[in-house]
């Protein structure tokens, strides 16, 4: 395949409602998409999950661009033929840069699939066509607000329930969703990264309320931080920002750092490299289950594609259009039944409305070839 035309996307999405973490709030998606045209005229799409701010991760959406623009679209428009299996080889003189990377690649993989009829859960290997979700639920205003959202999301029917968590925020509102849940429903929360190795005694309160994981308690490098954590409490602990490649998931399994793992396309470099991952867990029984990053429908259909690969045995962050935007990038997913359903088309599966993205273009596309 050879890759003629590569254009970069830059558009503003309002959440429904404010999205806050241990690192900030967040009030709408600033997303790049990544559009590739083949020199046979078919289209691929790719969304890259970075934040408006280097704050989760290094990277950060106009560093990405950056990056794209004159590191990896060159590289691709220079290739005589590039598939998403050549792309990584291609890509390797840049180091790091992996959301960059994941979405360059997704919008090579989808040319590559419509080109050819299959779709994204054909091609990664997935076992079922639907995916059982969960729902990321931020810090709130106050308790009694946290537990309106948490009821509403029951309500729709999400299969499992994660809290943000940093400190002064955790045991109160843990407690009290708990309580409100019951004993039967899944409950994890996810820390990103706002604890340290002195809050040791204090996470291990958390024991008390049966949660399924805790989700990085522990800045991205301290591997070793998180072994000791893991041998000091019950609740299982799971890394996101930590696992950055299936080689460092492979080590932290090894170091007992995590008993679980969460795989995010973006932050490990792309699909095909969130399947190595898939892969090393499902082989010492790992369970894994699909992170989000507010995606659109543009990377929400292909993370469900992901997360119906055989290994992912726990509800994803794979919630409904309506849980992030009013209207969606694509047609929106719907959860039926706590569950969304696999795309079957070709590619991702989904449309971009390009009506939409030029309505809320934070600037004019910039064309590459
Ligand atoms: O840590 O999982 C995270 C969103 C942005 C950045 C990091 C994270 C999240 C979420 C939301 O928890 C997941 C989603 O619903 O897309
Ligand atoms: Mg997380």
């Amino acid at each position: 395949m050879k890759i003629a035309r590569i254009s970069l996307h830059r558009l503003a999405m309002p959440l429904v409602r404010p999205f806050e973490t241990s690192f900030g709030t967040q009030t709408e998606r600033d997303v790049l998409l990544v559009h590739v045209v083949t020199s046979d005229g078919v289209e691929g799409w790719g969304e890259c999950v970075a934040g408006a701010d280097p704050v989760y991760s290094s990277e950060y959406v106009s560093g990405c661009e950056h990056v794209i623009e004159h590191y990896l679209a060159p590289a691709v428009l220079a290739a005589r033929d590039i598939t998403a299996e050549t792309l990584d080889a291609r890509l390797r003189f840049v180091v790091g840069h992996r959301m960059a990377k994941a979405a360059v690649e997704a919008a090579v993989l989808d040319a590559q699939l419509r080109a050819s009829g299959l779709s994204f859960g054909r091609y990664l290997g997935a076992a079922r066509d639907e995916v059982d979700c969960g729902v990321s639920v931020g810090i709130a205003p106050s308790i009694d607000e946290l537990l309106d959202e948490v009821s509403g999301y029951v309500a729709e029917g999400y299969r499992r329930i994660k809290l943000k968590i940093k400190p002064g925020w955790d045991l109160e509102p843990v407690g009290a969703v708990r309580a409100l849940l019951g004993d039967g429903t899944l409950l994890q929360v996810d820390a990103n990264t706002a604890y340290t190795l002195d809050d040791i005694d204090h996470l291990r309160e958390l024991d008390a309320f049966g949660l399924l994981l805790i989700e990085q308690p522990f800045v991205e490098e301290d591997i070793a931080g998180h072994a000791v954590l893991a041998a000091a409490i019950d609740t299982p602990v799971c890394l996101d920002e930590s696992i950055t490649s299936a080689a460092v998931a492979s080590d932290a399994i090894e170091r007992d750092a995590t008993s679980i793992v969460n795989v995010k396309p973006g932050r490990v470099g792309g699909y095909l490299e969130s399947v190595r991952i898939h892969d090393v867990c499902l082989a010492r029984d790992v369970p894994v289950w699909c992170g989000g990053m507010l995606e659109t429908g543009l990377g929400r259909a292909a993370n469900v594609a992901l997360a119906a690969l055989p290994g992912f045995t726990l509800p994803g962050d794979t919630s409904a259009s309506k849980r992030y935007y009013a209207d969606d990038l694509t047609e929106p997913f719907e959860l039926v039944d706590g569950r969304l359903r696999v795309p079957t088309g070709p590619g991702t599966g989904v449309t971009v409305r390009t009506d939409l993205m030029a309505e809320w273009a934070t600037r004019p596309p910039l064309l590459l070839r």
